[in-house]
């Protein structure tokens, strides 16, 4: 029999309910050290938690997620809210002996994700792991990515060229949801999905951002008001509010291999609806991945006679790739649910072997400080040349 870790999640809204379907799944496809249990979800309504609860598979619904950390049949504790109560729920659970993953980017600010770095770190020494959930990682595609790299497949990174394009709230009256307001989501575009291109950078490289040069600019200053739990489609009630964060932010940036890379985080890309793109150039090769096609990757081999090379693409669905193995027989493909399958498996893992869970909260302060250039820099005119005569 194998020990079993109970489970306890906080929000069940769009987060909720990719993370409830992949604590649903993940031991009905991989082979676990440990049983996952779904014992509890926090929400503030009684009445919509406990619906959510029934219908998302959780033993018991609370409406305080201090009594759902303090609870003994709790080990696990899966933060799903915004950004703003990242840092208060996981240094809580983490001083209370719980396992935490905490939905992306790892907070509203430097200074909170700091905090939540060093409560990670104390918490290690008493075996307590915590890990950051930049899912994007758990794409088979990726993941393979990130492996031809490291195995020098493509030589020294000379660029990365990575964007993440979505159209959501192209419409001007499309409403104030919490993600367009500073004090719920700390950024826009930026921290929303701009993080996951700069974990995924550094990720597929196993480099690091040395420096930004960034813009970024929001294109509706304001926008019908929203119910506060509104997530990416919604309607508009009564009143206007003032949108606080950006619509949209382009940065360039040094990798600490010598190499340029460039970011684009946008949801006023019409037509794209998660365009989660990156391209790798490095001196042997090149790699190109779009989520749109997730199950693609697309390999340049520099070596080749001219005559030969060009890209070509992998279907990343054979036994032999990452994660693909667990799942269906090779062509058949995988979608967005599973990369949070694949991120639970890897923290249970973790969590029984001991070993530092990846991305862990330190990763996460990285990105965090990343975000935090991208917004000084974009906010200093100084550094923008005006083109003579425009
Ligand atoms: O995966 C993406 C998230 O990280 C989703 O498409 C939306 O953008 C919701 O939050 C971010």
């Amino acid at each position: 029999m194998r020990p079993v870790a109970g489970v306890g999640m906080i929000g069940y809204a769009f987060m909720g309910r990719t993370h409830s379907q992949a604590w649903r799944s993940v031991d009905a496809f991989f082979d676990l050290p440990l049983e996952p249990a779904m014992v509890a979800l926090a929400g503030r309504s009684a009445e919509a938690t406990a619906q959510a609860a029934a219908k998302l598979g959780w033993a018991h619904a609370e409406t305080d997620w201090k009594r759902l950390i303090a609870r003994d049949d709790v080990r696990i504790v899966d933060i799903c809210t915004p950004g703003d109560s990242h840092a208060e729920i996981a240094i809580a659970a983490l001083e209370a002996g719980k396992h935490v993953i905490c939905e992306k980017p790892l907070a509203n600010t430097v200074a909170e994700a700091e905090a939540m770095a060093a409560a990670a770190r104390a918490a290690a020494g008493r075996g307590v792991r915590a890990m950051v959930a930049f899912n994007y990682r758990r794409v088979p595609a990726v993941a393979l990515a990130r492996q031809w790299v490291a195995e020098g497949r493509i030589g020294a990174v000379r660029h990365v060229r990575a964007q993440y394009l979505q159209d959501w709230i192209v419409d001007p009256e499309f409403p104030l949801v919490w993600r367009l307001r500073k004090d719920k989501a700390g950024s826009g575009a930026l921290g929303d999905i701009g993080a996951h291109i700069v974990d995924t950078a550094e990720f597929v490289t196993g480099e690091r951002l040395t420096g930004v040069s960034a813009l970024t600019e929001t294109f509706v200053k304001e926008r019908p008001l929203a119910e506060e739990s509104a997530g990416l489609s919604a309607a508009g009630g009564a009143g206007r509010g003032e949108v606080t964060v950006d619509d949209a932010a382009l940065f360039t940036a040094r990798l600490s291999g010598g190499g340029l890379a460039s970011f684009e985080a946008t949801r006023f890309a019409s037509g794209r609806k998660n365009a989660m793109r990156i391209e790798v150039n490095g001196e042997l090769g090149s790699l190109a991945f779009d989520f749109e096609s997730m199950n693609e990757l697309w390999f340049h081999d520099h070596t080749l006679a001219a005559e030969e090379a060009g890209f070509r693409r992998v279907l990343v669905t054979e036994s032999g790739h990452p994660y693909a193995g667990a799942w269906w027989p090779p062509g058949h493909g995988l979608g967005y649910e599973h990369t949070f399958t694949h991120q639970v498996k890897d923290f249970i893992e973790a969590i029984a072997t001991g070993a530092t869970p990846e991305p862990s909260f330190d990763d996460g302060l990285r990105v965090q400080r990343v975000l935090a250039a991208v917004e000084r820099s974009a906010a200093d005119d100084s550094r923008f040349t005006t083109v003579e005569g425009s």
